[in-house]
């Protein structure tokens, strides 16, 4: 009974299937389409709107430049006081001019959402308490301290945050004395 059922329901299934996918209509309005598009490239419709398009995009880009940098430790940092701000010397990437490498500071050359990451190695059993700071607040806290091994011990933290344009965004230390190593700290940040 149910096996008859089940067979039943499979033949009525594949019917109808093969109801909707016999398809000498869309075959006709494939066809049809292809004329319709064929017509307006005669005519130089589709193709002016294409034109536009893409005029339209490049302007979009002028707009919305992209707004990425990656900036590293030239030399270690020791005993940077509460407050102090990191300052990458090195500058491997700039795009939109937003970082300067002489303060530290990145200020936004347009409003938006932006993504920021930083990687701080700490000196041998020294520790570095960092974190984000958006116009003198601090918005995102990178605590590294190994007080059982000593080691050289690096931490990283993520954060996105909006900024408005002309907003400045650095790496301070919200508390104690930080002492960082140089090279394999590094700061970065895009926008989206
Ligand atoms: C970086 O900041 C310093 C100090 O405010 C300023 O004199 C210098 O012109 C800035 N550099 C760039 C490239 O904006
Ligand atoms: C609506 C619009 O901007 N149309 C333009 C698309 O591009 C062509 C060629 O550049 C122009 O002639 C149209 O005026």
């Amino acid at each position: 009974m149910l096996v008859t059922l089940f067979i039943l329901m499979v033949t009525i299934h594949n019917g109808l299937c093969e109801k909707v996918s016999t398809k000498p209509g869309l075959k006709l309005f494939r066809e049809d389409y292809k004329s319709v598009e064929e017509t307006c490239l005669a005519v130089g419709f589709i193709r002016n709107n294409c034109r536009n398009d893409s005029k339209a995009m490049s302007k979009m880009r002028k707009n919305h430049p992209v707004v990425a940098f990656d900036v590293r430790l030239r030399d270690h940092q020791r005993n940077l006081a509460t407050k102090a701000r990191v300052v990458f010397e090195t500058v491997d990437l700039n795009e939109g001019l937003g970082y300067n490498a002489s303060t530290g500071i990145f200020t936004a050359p347009s409003g938006g959402i932006y993504v920021f990451d930083w990687t701080i190695l700490t000196t041998l059993g020294q520790a570095a308490y960092t974190s984000l700071v958006v116009n003198d607040q601090f918005k995102s806290w990178n605590h590294c301290h190994d007080v059982y091994s000593k080691t050289y011990l690096p931490c990283s933290k993520m954060t996105i945050v909006k900024l408005k344009q002309g907003d400045k965004v650095w790496i301070g230390v919200f508390t104690g004395t930080a002492n960082i190593n140089n090279q394999y700290t590094s700061f970065s940040g895009h926008k989206l």
